[in-house]
């Protein structure tokens, strides 16, 4: 496969460029691909130097997949001119998820529905990813009615200007603000920009793409995004309220048994998941799993996952793995 990395500079960029060569995608050409300031750099792939391409560059070179994450407008400009010559986009940013014309894809909950004539194919959000993934096998089971998240969100999410700010505030150094407060022993409840019914675009991405990819447009959502110090990855407290009444033990098989989610959930050991222990992984981190004793047929839970391996990096990669498997590309 020839495959183009957009944005191979950035943060999610470089750990495409990880876990490609961690999961030995079967790359015979890598076309990494970032700005005109980038152009002529080297990357290091597989202990081999890579130089980077401009956009015109790359699409010129026909790629068979590109895998996007160059913000927005990048997107909405690039990946229709890839997809015209012939490659099939895989694309992080926003401009792609709500657009009904596109699939929005967790591997794991709606891949089958994929074709060759997807040829840009929106990866999701990452606090939605997380959080999907485990909500998908216990919706199909007991039907979710209800679900309100809140989330602690790491500063990788807004990428590498804001991980320099918290370790700037940390040593006392001034320097440039990806925030307009201080993250260091702050929580900022902001991410992304308001809409005008006064919840944030991240809040919004959680409710509206929730449904899109479990399919199911009766499941509300309702949340509270919140930015935290810290760099490992986001954590959620989830409620969910079901149709039908649940089994713990039942509901612990579910999750337990999802491909790519680890329970970790053992109060009498103080275990549960954690940010710094999930940062470098590729799976979704369930514990707290307890239910709502203030209401019937309703679960609380804790899910963290690294946002930039199964929240970014790693889903889109697994999308790819599944073209090339099913023979869609
Ligand atoms: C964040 N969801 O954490 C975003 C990144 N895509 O800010």
């Amino acid at each position: 496969m020839k495959v183009a990395v957009v944005g191979a500079t950035g943060m999610v960029g470089e750990v495409m460029l990880k876990v490609l060569a961690e999961r030995n995608f079967p790359i015979t050409e890598l076309i990494p691909v970032a700005s005109e300031k980038s152009v002529g750099k080297e990357v290091d792939f597989k202990g081999k130097k890579y130089k980077v391409v401009n956009l015109d560059t790359a699409v010129s070179m026909k790629p068979q997949i590109a895998l996007f994450s160059a913000g927005g407008d990048t997107s909405k400009e690039w990946a229709p001119k890839f997809a015209e010559a012939g490659t099939t986009v895989i694309d992080n940013s926003s401009a792609w998820r709500m657009d009904p014309t596109k699939k929005l894809v967790v591997p794991e909950i709606n891949a089958c529905g994929l074709t060759a004539d997807d040829k840009i194919i929106a990866n999701p959000n990452c606090s939605t990813i997380q959080m999907v993934l485990v909500l998908a096998p216990l919706h199909k089971k007991y039907g979710i009615k209800r679900v309100v998240v809140s989330t602690y969100q790491s500063v990788t999410g807004t990428g590498v200007k804001a991980v320099k700010q918290l370790e700037n505030e940390y040593a006392g150094i001034e320097g440039e603000m990806a925030y307009k407060y201080p993250i260091h022993r702050n929580a900022i409840p902001q991410i992304d920009v308001f809409e005008d019914n006064g919840y944030t675009k991240e809040e919004m991405k959680m409710t509206r793409e929730t449904k899109k990819i479990i399919g199911d447009d009766s499941i509300k959502v309702t949340a509270t995004t919140v930015r935290i110090p810290t760099v490992g990855g986001h954590s959620e407290a989830v409620n969910v309220e079901f149709s039908r009444d649940f089994d713990l033990a039942e509901v612990r098989r579910i999750i337990s048994e999802t491909p790519g989610v680890v329970v970790q959930d053992n109060t009498a050991a103080f275990e549960y998941p954690m940010p710094l222990y999930a940062e470098g992984k590729d799976e979704v981190f369930v514990g707290r799993i307890r239910r709502d004793e203030s209401q019937p047929n309703t679960l609380n839970m804790w899910i963290v996952a690294d946002n930039l391996r199964k929240g970014a990096a790693t889903n889109a990669v697994q999308i790819a793995e599944y073209l090339v498997e099913n023979k869609l590309v």
